[in-house]
């Protein structure tokens, strides 16, 4: 019996420590694509000596952060890993020879990694240096945090969130709730974790294009979905600069305006072609921002249900009552919105409500 408990409390202790991992690798949350986050600490005699996580794609990995930062102290140590180390030559060198050099007793492995060049080889290679590892400690959670790189790796496409704005009476609206674009908010903090965000040309025709706020965020790649374009594309809100952070998607030829801006012309405009191209550009990630139903994004989201390429929907409910002409009025402009008064949510037995007052 005393055995049995001792076993469950060491399996206690993985799960803390890889949930450790998990939070120091979110500190690079939005930095590290085309690479996975990655987080690792050190323990020796039930004391963390070291603890790191990668930062970019190009830098180190999270485990020659943590040995560096244990020194000598990393000998006997248990590594715990939010992802089973590497065991090729990349941009950097495999994890898998750091540890095994830094003399460490075991190795704690969140989750198998999908990228075929490391698929479980990292762990063999540790077990015939004599390490003892154990796999599949909370795994949910590491699948979770790197859910974009799993998809990417395993399908080829990047992973997409659709992400709207919905009017109490049910229509898609283009705004965004108060506070929401500013730091803290979720949208501000969805752009900051997202390598690319898809807009409709309406929408880089008439508004500025969403920016994270949060601090030492990257702004996503704008990409701007064109359709039956006839005349010049003008972004007026993309300066110079940041037209070199923004591509063009057309059905047809067009000319765009900046002129820095990339123009792709795909024979076949939907959704697949789209992800897959942004997966060959390196994105792991990208918010379809859904603004406005008669846009060039409507006909992209026909069919991505039976086609499994949206993988996550964010619905905000703005506390507003839309009134409008006609369906055609609802694309950019011509509706009228009432915000409602007194705005109480609540979650009952898993349904959402809003209530307010007209
Ligand atoms: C790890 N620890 O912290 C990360 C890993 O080009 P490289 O050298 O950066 O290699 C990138 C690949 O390494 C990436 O696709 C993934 O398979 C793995 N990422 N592995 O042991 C880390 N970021
Ligand atoms: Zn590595």
């Amino acid at each position: 019996a005393a055995g049995v408990r001792c076993q469950a409390q060491a399996s206690d202790m993985d799960a803390h420590y890889i949930r450790r991992c998990v939070e120091l690798a979110r500190k690079a949350a939005g930095h590290t694509s085309p690479n996975p986050m990655v987080g690792c600490v050190l323990v020796r005699d039930g004391q963390v000596v070291g603890e790191g996580f990668h930062p970019k794609a190009g830098q180190p990995h999270a485990e020659v952060f943590a040995l560096r930062d244990a020194g000598d102290l990393a000998e006997n140590a248990t590594a715990y890993v939010s992802l089973e180390p590497c065991n090729h030559y990349g941009r950097t060198p495999p994890c898998t020879e750091a540890l095994i050099k830094a003399r460490v007793k075991e190795v704690v492995v969140g989750m198998t990694d999908p990228n075929p060049i490391v698929a479980s080889k990292g762990i063999e290679k540790l077990r015939n240096a004599g390490i003892d590892v154990r796999v599949g400690v909370e795994e949910p959670l590491c699948l979770r945090l790197n859910e974009a790189y799993i998809h990417r790796m395993l399908t080829g496409k990047a992973f997409a969130t659709l992400r709207t704005t919905l009017s109490m009476n049910g229509i898609v609206i283009n705004q965004i709730g108060n506070g929401a674009d500013q730091p803290g908010g979720y949208y501000s903090q969805l752009l900051k974790e997202y390598d690319g965000v898809i807009v409709s040309s309406d929408m880089a025709k008439t508004t500025s294009l969403p920016v994270s706020r949060e601090a030492g965020a990257k702004q996503p790649l704008y990409i701007i979905i064109t359709q039956g374009e006839s005349s010049t594309l003008q972004i007026p809100f993309l300066d110079d600069e940041s037209a070199s952070n923004a591509i063009v998607l057309a059905d047809s030829p067009v000319t765009v305006e900046p002129a820095g801006v990339s123009v792709s012309v795909l024979d076949q405009m939907n959704l697949e072609s789209i992800l897959q191209l942004l997966a060959d550009r390196g994105l792991c990630s990208v918010l379809v921002d859904f603004r406005d139903i008669g846009g060039s994004l409507a006909s992209l989201l026909n069919k991505f249900q039976e086609d499994k390429l949206v993988q996550k929907v964010v619905v905000e409910l703005s506390p507003v009552w839309m009134v409008s002409p006609g369906l055609s009025d609802l694309a950019f402009g011509g509706s009228q919105s009432f915000p409602l008064k007194n705005v109480e949510r609540k979650e009952v037995n898993g349904t959402l409500l809003l209530e307010g007052y007209l």
